[in-house]
């Protein structure tokens, strides 16, 4: 008799948007093959946990039937394509988001096997499947991109293998500077690996950005390390090298040169919660939804309310890299609509919705993640209503304070860009960094080792309490631990 295998799936889901009849579809989904609840991810994404080994093929084949894929969400390619979600302070919004959807179209692997083994299609004998861009041997290692529109950094593109940042000049589209080289994952004592922020290298006009996007994939693919796989991302190829090695190689590749990289300035990395007015004069609703688990809890209907929301919505559902959901494309009218379902459910006004829990993020360790050494999704949420008591002792309780925790150290809530990042070394114990910026720029170094609840909270309190007395103007939390040197800045924190 075989063991009970239960897997996770993940969908690929180009910039978040889903409509609401693929969320219907997804939510039921949900009940039918996985366990009951819905897990929005970092990069934009659905995950269902609890897909039993024989459900996976009609999991997979009914993902396929509402039009999106679980191809290449794992794996040696190009992931996920994220794209900041919210058109509200940009008037490029939509074509920066095709152009997502453009990439990863472009560079989803051109394989039959997936069609064959999971969608039931037939063989074609004698016809070898080619990938252009891959190869016979893809990627030395999975490789991330993502679009930003400034001043959002709401998908931290300086996590990414390859960031595009959008420039925008007087209401249209100029192109994007691209930077290369982020990665967030390291291993507990392996000094070689490291979480990275990508650099800056040059811009390109928006009709080489598939072109200049490939070649990065193509030094990548043809330079990245295949011997190691802890040392094989494109940020450890770029430091071997040298970046101006990699500037060197794209413009020979190319047979042109970037321009240099226009100005632009970003905000913050967070989401911007209620309504919104998108720049298309329809309305946004950004919706907390704490470390992306879609479920039903006593008095807090979410999973039971967004299905009714998605029954009468004539927008979309856009899933942010915060792990949160706009409600999006609303026509004035039917906003009424929305608030009377979410507060019917208990879900319009999350009842402890503070300035740190605005900004938190967990991955989701254990219990299903096999790398994980602690807890994180389900213990992030306690840790936070005990700093909330010490916050409002010191009047900050609605102060924006990232806070991210991860239950190892691959960094998949990008705890290493947490004002407060905690991750995870042993049941119960977790290392703490602090001074990441709050617009995804810098990132966080190590400030105490293996500490317990107990610890997390004494350690605080006191920096808590400066902050509250010695912070300058909206001073960031992650800026002021700097300026006081309770940490320096780094560019390679310690793990
Ligand atoms: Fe991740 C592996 C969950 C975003 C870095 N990640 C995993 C696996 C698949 C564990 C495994 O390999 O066995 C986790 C599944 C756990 C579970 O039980 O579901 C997992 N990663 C997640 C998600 C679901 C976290 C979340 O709670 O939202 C995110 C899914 C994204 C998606 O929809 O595609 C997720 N992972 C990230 C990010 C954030 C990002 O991409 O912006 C990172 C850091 C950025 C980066 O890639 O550098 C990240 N995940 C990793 C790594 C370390 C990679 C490295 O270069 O060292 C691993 C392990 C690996 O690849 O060997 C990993
Ligand atoms: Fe698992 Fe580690 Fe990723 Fe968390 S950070 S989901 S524990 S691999």
């Amino acid at each position: 008799l075989e063991p009970l295998y239960q897997f996770m799936v993940r969908v690929r889901v180009a910039g978040g948007i889903t409509t609401p009849q693929q969320w219907l579809a997804l939510d039921e989904l949900s009940d039918t093959y996985g366990n009951g609840t819905m897990k929005l991810t970092t990069r934009q994404s659905f995950q269902f946990h609890g897909i039993l080994k024989r459900h996976l093929k009609p999991t997979i084949k009914a993902v396929n039937e509402t039009l999106l894929s679980t191809i290449a969400t794992c794996g040696d390619v190009n992931r996920n394509v994220m794209c900041t979600p919210n058109p509200y302070q940009s008037r490029v919004h939509e074509e920066v988001y095709y152009i997502a959807v453009g990439l990863s179209e472009y560079f989803k692997p051109k394989t039959t096997a997936y069609h064959e083994i999971w969608l039931d299609e037939e063989k074609v004998a004698g016809t070898p499947d080619e990938e252009p861009i891959y190869g016979e041997t893809y990627l030395p290692r999975k490789f991330k991109i993502a679009l930003a529109i400034p001043p959002r950094n709401d998908i931290d593109v300086f996590a990414n293998d390859l960031g595009l940042i959008a420039i925008e000049e007087n209401g249209e589209l100029k192109g994007f500077n691209i930077c290369v080289g982020g990665g967030l994952g390291s291993t507990f004592g392996e000094k070689e690996t490291y979480p990275r922020l990508a650099d800056v290298i040059g811009f390109v006009p928006k009709d080489k950005v598939i072109e200049a996007s490939e070649t990065v994939i193509t030094i990548q693919r043809d330079y990245g390390n295949r011997a190691n796989r802890r040392n094989s991302r494109l940020k450890y190829t770029i430091d071997k090298r040298g970046l101006e090695w990699f500037v060197q190689e794209m413009k020979t590749r190319l047979g042109w040169e970037l321009e240099k990289p226009r100005s632009y300035q970003f905000q913050t990395n967070g989401d911007q919660y209620g309504w919104l007015k998108g720049s298309n004069g329809k309305w946004f609703y950004t919706l907390f939804v704490e470390n992306g688990r879609v479920k039903d809890e006593k008095g807090y209907g979410l999973k039971k309310a967004l299905r009714e929301i998605a029954l009468v919505l004539k927008g979309d559902m856009r899933l942010t890299g915060n792990q949160n959901l706009i409600i999006g494309n609303v026509d004035e009218p039917d906003k009424s609509t929305i608030e009377d379902i979410l507060m019917q459910y208990g879900v319009l006004n999350h009842p402890k919705l503070t300035g740190l829990r605005r900004n938190s993020m967990a991955c989701v360790a254990l219990n299903t993640c096999g790398l994980a050494f602690a807890e994180a999704e389900r213990y992030l949420p306690s840790l936070i209503d005990k700093l909330d008591v010490i916050l409002k002792k010191h009047g900050l309780e609605n102060k924006e304070i990232n806070i991210r925790m991860t239950g190892c150290p691959n960094g998949c809530a990008r705890s290493s860009l947490g004002e407060i990042g905690l991750i995870g070394r042993a049941v119960g114990r977790y290392n703490l960094y602090l001074g990441a910026s709050h617009n995804g720029d810098r990132l966080n170094s190590l400030y105490k080792e293996m500490l317990s609840e107990e610890a997390i909270i004494e350690t605080l309190e006191p920096i808590i309490a400066s902050y509250a007395q010695e912070r300058e103007g909206g001073e960031h939390f992650g800026d002021f631990v700097i300026r006081k040197n309770i940490i320096e800045a780094t560019d390679r924190p310690g793990y």
